[in-house]
């Protein structure tokens, strides 16, 4: 399978991160979706990666479609429960996760696509809201020194991992690490898996990563 996405994608990670925490063999294939050479279009319509060519030819989109798809294809590194209230709180977590994704690829696009004179100040704001609403929420429903879903590491994790180093990325002065200590230290547990290692967000230019890949 073909997995079409790019190397500063947090949704992208995800789906990288699950492929390495279930030992899956992929070929990674960059698309820069902003430029006029992308060919994402032939297999998603709605022009976004991550995307997921199979072997016959079929594609799955979005992100938590292809994972969870990922997650039925191994025993190896179970990350979402079978069924169930856990099955469904699992994913929650990973719904707030993407969600502040959202909120930061946003802020991203307003601040670094649109023309200055465009730029809404208080459109920028209400997605911060929306950044520290969800970060205070995921702080309360932790327990210290925990995964999201107790003593297992999940999808949540996975999720929330990419959430977290995205925010790092593109809303560096954003102190969660001292407002939030139990995802501090989750985070910490986290970022040293070898998945999050292998998979560490590069903000490059399109020619830049693809020479990166080609070492
Ligand atoms: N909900 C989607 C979000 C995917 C997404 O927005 N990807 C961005 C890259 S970070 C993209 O391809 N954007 C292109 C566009 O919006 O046209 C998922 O989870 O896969």
């Amino acid at each position: 399978m073909k997995l079409f996405g790019s190397l500063t994608s947090p949704y992208v990670r995800k789906v990288r991160v699950v492929m390495a925490e279930k030992k899956l063999e992929y070929e990674f294939v960059l698309d820069d979706v902003w430029s006029e050479a992308t060919q994402i279009q032939q297999y998603n319509p709605l022009g976004k990666v991550p995307c997921l060519v199979m072997d016959d030819g079929g594609s799955l989109f979005d992100s938590r479609v292809i994972v969870e798809y990922l997650d039925t294809l191994s025993p190896v590194g179970r990350l979402l429960p079978q069924g169930g209230r856990d099955r469904t709180a699992t994913k929650c977590w990973e719904a707030i996760a993407d969600g502040i994704n959202d909120a930061a690829v946003a802020i991203q696009i307003e601040n670094n696509q649109r023309p200055e004179h465009m730029r809404s100040a208080d459109w920028i704001r209400r997605q911060q809201g929306k950044i520290n609403a969800a970060l205070e929420f995921m702080e309360q429903g932790l327990e210290p020194n925990s995964f999201c879903m107790g003593v297992n590491f999940s999808l949540a994790d996975v999720a929330v991992g990419c959430a977290l180093s995205y925010l790092d990325l593109r809303c560096s002065d954003l102190p969660w690490r001292n407002n939030y200590p139990k995802l501090a230290m989750l985070a910490e547990k986290i970022f040293e898996r070898p998945s999050f290692v292998a998979s560490a967000l590069k903000s490059s230019t399109p020619k830049a990563q693809n020479a990166a890949l080609d070492q």
